[in-house]
């Protein structure tokens, strides 16, 4: 169900572009980086992207294999960025819900250092369950970054972060016969054109 609602997330952010007949954003798959490589210490690769901060690590403790972070104090992050760099575009992640851990975390989004965007503020109370949250910004940003602002509790565990990888627009492959059509079109014109005014230099009544 859960990749049910990404795809169709996914699909809403690109049916405006679809309709507008360009859609370079949603030309590449959405990556998920789920942490499927086992416990370990940052920094993190998976899918083209690499995972860094400062006392995190992958955990087996929940599910497969999530990231947890054990001393996630105020002002201390963790760094999510596209291996060799590139923009990206945040479609969603997992948060562990804790009973009894109530610590808190900013999602921010990064373009050359300089924040361009503000996810929202996360606290980790309300169950024992993982909760998908969709992101609430289109923006194009090339680095994330998950801040620690306080609160109760060591413990902070994420897993799925699924990201839009943009790219470069390229002809849809629907656009390129329309094109050959084109082409194909305006010689004939032009070849009838030359025929037709060809004929008409032959009728001494019209000039050519
Ligand atoms: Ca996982």
């Amino acid at each position: 169900m859960t990749s049910v609602l990404r795809h169709l997330a996914h699909a809403s952010r690109c049916a405006p572009l679809l309709l507008g007949l360009a859609a370079p954003a949603c030309l590449a798959a959405p990556v998920t980086v789920d942490f499927g490589g086992g416990d370990g210490p940052l920094p993190y690769g998976e899918n083209g992207f690499v995972v860094q901060g400062g006392g995190a690590q992958g955990w087996a403790g929940v599910t497969d294999a999530v990231l947890q972070d054990t001393t996630l104090a105020a002002g201390e992050s963790v760094r999510i960025a596209r291996q060799g760099g590139g923009t990206f575009r945040l479609l969603s992640f997992d948060l562990y819900r804790h009973d009894n851990l109530h610590a808190t975390f900013d999602l921010l989004g990064f373009i050359d250092g300089l924040q361009v965007v503000d996810f929202g503020s996360y606290a980790l109370g309300g169950g024992e369950y993982f909760q998908t949250l969709m992101s609430s910004s289109n923006a194009l940003v090339d680095e994330l970054r998950l801040v620690g602002t306080g609160g109760r509790g060591p413990n902070v565990v994420w897993d799925n972060f699924v990201f839009d990888v943009a790219r470069q627009p390229v002809p849809e492959p629907a656009s390129l016969p329309l094109a050959l059509a084109g082409a194909a079109a305006l010689a004939i014109f032009g070849r009838r054109h030359q025929v037709g005014s060809g004929r008409a230099c032959l009728l001494p009544s019209r000039p050519c």
